[in-house]
C-alpha cells in the first residue's frame, strides 16, 4: 500500500521560547511531528519549508523516508548549512513518527530495538560564584540527575554566556530588540575556571559525572593548557574547546591532554565532522539530530564513530523541541555507542503544547511506547503563543573584537 502525503503545515509557537514544528498528513489521516528549531534563525527554516520543500512533498509516498531525505538534499543542489538541513530534519522526524504510527510501533523499535535498557542524562547547573553553583548541582543531585554540565560567572565580567546571576536555569535567546551584547575575557576565564571545576570536584565527590562547557572561545594552545589543568578534575568531558570548524587544529589539544573532548552541536551533516571522527580528535560527537538531517543521517554519522569508538551525545538544549528530544532518545535507545543525552528541562509552558511521552528517572530518561517519536501537538494551545522574535546573544573581547562562541 502507498501511503501519500495530503498536506504539509508549519506551526511557529512560543511557549516561553520559539518553537517551529513541521505536521506532515498522509491521505490515510495519519500525522507526523517535526521540530525545525534553530535558535535565532526560526524564521528561515519555517519560510524553507514551507515555500521549497511543502510543495515538493505533497503527493510522495510517506513510507519512502530514505528516498525522501535524498531527493531533498541531492535534489537542491545546494547542500549542508544549518538552515537546509534542519529543514530536511523536520520533515525526517515526521516521516519516522508517521512510520512508527502506522506500524503501531515506538520508533526504536523500527531502528532495531532497544541497545539498552535507559538513555543516561546531563543537565545543566550554573551559579555566578561558587556557593551558587554548588547549590544548583546539589538542586540537580536531589532531582536524580548523575550527570551535571558546570558553568559559572568569571570575575570582573558583567555576563557570562550559560550563567543566569541567582537562577538554577537560563535561556541562550533573549526576546525583542537585536542580540544582547556581552563582553569576554579569555584571560580571566582561565585563571578561574580551573579553581571553579577543582572545588566543585572536591565538593561533589568522586562520582557525579562533571561537564564543561567553553563555547568555542580557545585557541588550540589556551585549550590545552585549560585541559591539562583539569586533568585532575576527572571530566566527562570538555565541550566546545575551540571554534568547531578548525578540525586539524584539534590535534594540537589532543596531544597534550586525555581529558575527554566533545564538539558538534553547530554541525550539519557527516561531512562536517569526518575528520574528527576518522582521526579520533573527539571522544564524544555532539550533532542534534533534527540539526543533522534528522534520524536518517544522525545513524549514519553514528555508524562512522561507532568504527572509531567515538559515541553519540546529541545536544538537547532548551531551544530544540520535545520532538527533537524525542527522537534523540529512541535513536540513543537504539543505538549501541550512545554515550549521553543532554537534557536541560523546558519551562513549564511547554508541555501545555507538546504533549511527550519520554520519561526521566534515577538520571536516566526513556522515549515511552508510543506509536512513533511519542510527542503530540496541542495546536489549539499552540495558537496560544505567537511567535516573538528572539536572539542568541554575541560576545566581543575587551576591545571590542567580535569573539567566537
Ligand atoms: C549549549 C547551548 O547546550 C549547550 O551545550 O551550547 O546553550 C547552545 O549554546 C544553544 O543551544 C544555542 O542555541
Ligand atoms: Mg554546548
Amino acid at each position: 500500500m502507498t501511503r501519500l502525503i495530503a498536506s504539509v503545515d508549519v506551526l511557529i509557537t512560543s511557549p516561553s521560547r520559539n518553537f517551529v514544528t513541521l505536521k506532515i498528513t498522509t491521505e490515510d489521516g495519519i500525522v507526523g511531528w517535526g521540530d525545525a528549531t534553530l535558535n535565532g534563525r526560526e524564521l528561515a527554516v519555517a519560510a524553507y519549508l514551507r515555500d521549497h520543500l511543502a510543495p515538493a512533498l505533497i503527493g510522495r509516498d510517506a513510507d519512502r523516508i530514505e528516498d525522501t531525505w535524498q531527493f531533498l538534499y541531492r535534489g537542491a543542489y545546494w547542500r549542508r548549512g544549518p538552515v537546509t538541513m534542519a529543514a530536511i530534519g523536520a520533515v525526517d522526524l515526521a516521516l519516522w513518527d508517521i512510520k512508527g504510527k502506522a506500524l503501531g510501533v515506538p520508533v526504536y523499535q523500527l531502528l532495531g530495538g532497544a541497545a539498552r535498557d535507559k538513555v543516561l542524562t546531563y543537565t545543566h547547573a550554573t551559579g555566578w560564584d561558587l556557593p551558587e553553583l554548588l547549590d544548583s548541582i546539589e538542586r540537580r543531585r536531589e532531582q536524580g540527575f548523575r550527570a551535571v554540565r558546570a558553568q559559572s560567572g568569571v570575575p570582573g565580567l558583567d555576563k557570562v554566556y550559560g550563567v543566569t546571576k541567582g537562577a538554577a536555569s537560563y535561556e541562550p535567546a533573549g526576546r525583542g530588540g537585536g542580540p544582547a551584547e556581552e563582553v569576554w575575557d579569555t584571560s580571566a576565564y582561565l585563571r578561574h575556571a580551573p579553581k571553579v571545576l577543582h572545588a566543585v570536584r572536591e565538593h561533589v565527590g568522586p562520582e557525579l559525572k562533571l561537564l564543561h562547557d567553553v563555547h568555542h572561545r580557545l585557541t588550540p594552545t589556551e585549550a590545552g593548557r585549560l585541559a591539562r589543568s583539569l586533568e585532575d578534575v576527572d571530566l566527562f568531558w570538555l565541550e566546545d574547546v575551540m571554534p568547531a570548524e578548525n578540525q586539524k587544529l584539534l590535534r594540537a589539544v589532543r596531544d597534550q591532554t586525555t581529558v575527554p573532548l566533545a564538539i558538534g552541536e553547530v554541525f550539519n551533516t557527516i561531512w562536517d565532522c569526518e575528520q574528527l571522527l576518522s582521526e579520533r580528535l573527539i571522544d564524544y560527537i555532539r550533532t542534534a539530530v533534527v540539526h543533522a538531517g534528522g534520524i536518517s543521517h544522525v545513524r549514519k554519522i553514528l555508524a562512522l564513530a561507532e568504527v572509531y569508538q567515538v559515541k553519540g551525545a546529541p545536544h538537547g538544549p532548551s531551544d530544540v523541541s520535545p520532538v527533537n528530544l524525542s527522537a534523540s532518545l529512541h535513536v540513543g535507545l537504539a543505538t549501541t555507542n550512545f554515550g549521553i543525552q543532554e537534557y536541560m528541562g523546558y519551562d513549564p509552558l511547554v508541555s501545555e503544547v507538546f504533549r511527550s511521552s519520554f520519561t526521566f528517572e534515577d538520571g536516566y530518561l526513556h522515549p515511552g511506547d508510543e506509536p512513533g517519536l511519542g510527542v503530540e501537538i496541542d495546536e489549539e494551545a499552540a495558537a496560544r503563543f505567537p511567535y516573538s522574535p528572539a536572539f542568541l546573544p554575541i560576545a566581543r573581547d575587551l576591545d571590542g573584537t567580535m569573539k567566537d562562541w
